[in-house]
């Protein structure tokens, strides 16, 4: 499904769940599990932080095929008090924001097709549990996932969810942790992508920059292709305090009166890791 409508499809609940139906999947299917999680497993250790690792053991991820939800939730709701439920697609940003702040992860009912591995647009089930749902049996994680629902629910009123969708793009989605001196992946679009996974930790061509709420809901992004700018938490209790303890109405004001900023700009005053060439966006004329 491309397009988000604003009711929920047919055979959905009002809150646009549907139940994931794990039985229909055919062989063909668990097997696309399979072939991505086999590659991904084989480069993420080292790569991929503590927390992720440990939520991949902890919810027995590695057995062979699509996880079942049913028994997903369970441990998931013994580790963190969260559950997994499945959609069919893209769902409105309000009900998104609403499942988070109930403890409830939305999660693609399908899988890629077997000549899609590297690239589609919409989140899977692969991208949803494989890339988000180690993260959310980390305790501190977990609560950092519900207050961005509260808080996104609250940007709604605010007309500022363009700002806020930019702190979970270069946190949930694309963010690198520091851990022992190291840089490690903890965004569920890097761990799910086996490109994306070498080109954010190794490639030259990325700046990583130390993260700053205000900096970040400044920064736009690219959703068809690699960042070009990773911003680094020092760890997850940092990210969860910063954005318990900020203030966001204020700051949509604030942030009104600043300029936007291209995802490949650095500023005087970043805290900067690695000042990226940008020759991967340079070869492709993205800049
Ligand atoms: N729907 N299924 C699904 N998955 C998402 O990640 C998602 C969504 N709807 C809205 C949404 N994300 C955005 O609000 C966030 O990216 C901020
Ligand atoms: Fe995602």
């Amino acid at each position: 499904m491309e397009i988000t409508l604003d009711r929920p499809p047919e055979g959905a609940a009002a809150d646009w769940t549907i139940d994931q139906n794990w039985d229909r999947f055919t062989a063909q299917e668990h097997a696309v599990w399979d072939t991505l999680f086999e590659r991904q497993a084989k480069l993420l250790p080292g790569r991929a932080s503590r927390a992720w690792l440990r939520g991949l053991d902890v919810l027995r991820l590695s057995r062979p095929g699509i996880p079942d939800f049913r028994e997903l939730s369970d441990r998931l709701m013994a580790a963190t008090g969260w559950q997994v439920v499945a959609v069919p697609g893209l769902v409105p940003d309000a009900v998104f924001f609403d499942h988070l702040a109930n403890r409830r992860f939305v999660a693609g009912n399908f899988i890629r097709r077997a000549d899609q591995l590297d690239y589609l647009q919409e989140p899977d089930v692969f991208h949803d549990v494989f890339g988000h749902v180690p993260m959310l049996a980390d305790p501190v994680f977990a609560d950092y996932m519900q207050a961005y629902g509260q808080g996104g629910l609250r940007s709604l009123d605010f007309g500022a969810l363009h700002k806020l969708a930019r702190l979970y793009w270069y946190t949930v989605e694309f963010g690198l942790v520091r851990e022992d001196g190291d840089l490690r992946i903890y965004g569920s679009g890097i761990v799910s992508s086996h490109g994306e996974s070498l080109f954010a930790l190794d490639d030259p061509s990325p700046n990583r920059i130390g993260f700053d709420l205000r900096r970040v809901m400044r920064t736009r992004y690219r959703i068809d292709d690699y960042q070009q700018s990773y911003f680094v938490i020092p760890s997850f209790e940092e990210l969860l305090h910063r954005t318990l303890e900020t203030d966001f109405a204020p700051l949509y004001a604030e942030l009104e009166g600043l300029d936007d900023l291209d995802p490949e700009t650095v500023l005087a005053d970043d805290r900067v890791i690695t000042r990226g060439t940008q020759a991967y966006a340079l070869a492709k004329r993205r800049i």
